[in-house]
């Protein structure tokens, strides 16, 4: 004969069984220990199936008031697992998002950032002037042949710079440019005017190293041909040219003489309550424009020179260009 069992026995359970679940599951700090304490309390072998198996020993009327309460516990429970998964969950991704958070106040880490030589500063200001005026860089082989470096442009046989103690010439017979003329040389073979370009680049001239001369070098020299070009657009092309690197300067054009160009200035801006010369420009001659195929009676074209480390010395007061190839420091941060 099996022991009866009281139905106030099993109520007293279920609402134990629930306090220990509700105290259990709030302080659960994991979803894994989560788990755990639903299949503990609510799995098919867990407390409160356990305590239900109790109720076939009940009385037919007690059954319903115990299975109700069962399900309540049950309900309550799940409840109580959900809300806690969710704060749970919640928090996991509060916690993810905090670690995430950039903190845009904090000082960063320093990196030294270095800037441009202060002779390629010149130079990028200089282009930069000219693309705004519509020109195009034009760039060539620092290696050059004679015909490109001298004789294409209108320099006789016996012309000095074509002395081997003016020039670096090469064991192959080829020669290291000592301007950039030769690239609008090779643009020009290659292109129908109109032309507008600049040529920007190193140079080498056999010079003896002083305060003034350096054997390599870098030159910008500018070229526009077209059908009735003018003397007068040379130099107004120079004035907007010079006062973009000068500030506004007044400037002034001196005969001189080019075997490339006829007629030929120097250009020598007021600078510091002095003339300073700057540039060397003049009308392209009539025998360069042929050399590349070019009628002279048809197009014009002016041209100018100058010397990149000449006009960075004025700029920045430099007073020996030894100092640009030094690659001391104490002297390139101050640009
Ligand atoms: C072509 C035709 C003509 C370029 C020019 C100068 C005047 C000039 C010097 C400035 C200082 C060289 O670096 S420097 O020593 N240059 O005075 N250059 S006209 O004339 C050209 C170029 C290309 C086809």
């Amino acid at each position: 004969m099996s022991i009866p069992v009281q139905s106030n026995d099993l109520e007293a359970q279920l609402q134990s069984l629930r306090q220990e679940a509700q105290e259990a599951i709030a302080s659960t700090d994991t979803l894994d220990a989560l788990e755990q304490l639903r299949i503990k309390y609510l799995g098919k072998k867990g407390s409160v199936s356990r305590v239900l198996g109790g109720m076939g020993k009940l009385s037919p009327e007690e059954r319903p008031k115990i299975g109700a309460l069962a399900n309540e516990v049950k309900e309550a429970l799940q409840g109580d697992l959900d809300a806690r998964r969710t704060a749970l969950q919640d928090a996991a991704i509060m916690a993810q998002i905090e670690s995430e958070t950039l903190d845009i106040t904090m000082p960063g880490v320093f990196r030294p950032q270095g800037h441009g030589h202060p002779l390629t500063q010149t130079m990028n200001q200089m282009i930069d002037v000219f693309v705004g005026l519509g020109y195009t860089v034009a760039t060539g082989p620092e290696m050059e042949t004679d015909y490109y470096n001298f004789e294409a442009l209108n320099f006789q046989p016996d012309h000095p710079a074509r002395d081997m103690q003016d020039t670096l010439f090469l064991p192959n017979g080829n020669l290291l440019r000592t301007h950039t003329s030769s690239v609008q040389i090779r643009y020009m073979e290659e292109h129908e005017p109109p032309v507008r370009i600049i040529s920007p680049g190193r140079c080498y001239r056999r010079d003896t190293v002083d305060a003034t001369h350096s054997a390599v070098f870098h030159q910008l020299e500018i070229l526009a041909v077209d059908e009735g070009l003018t003397f007068t657009d040379l130099r107004g092309t120079l004035k907007v040219f010079l006062e973009a690197m000068f500030g506004d300067i007044e400037i002034r054009l001196r005969p001189s003489y080019f075997p490339f160009t006829e007629p030929s200035a120097e250009v020598d801006v007021r600078w510091k309550g002095r003339w300073l010369e700057v540039m060397g420009c003049g009308m392209v001659d009539p025998n360069v424009l042929k050399s590349v195929g070019y009628d002279p009676e048809v197009y014009t074209g002016f041209a100018a020179g100058l010397g990149v480390e000449r006009i960075a010395m004025v700029l920045h007061q430099i007073d020996d260009i030894r100092r640009l190839y030094a690659s001391d420091l104490r002297f390139l941060r101050q640009f």
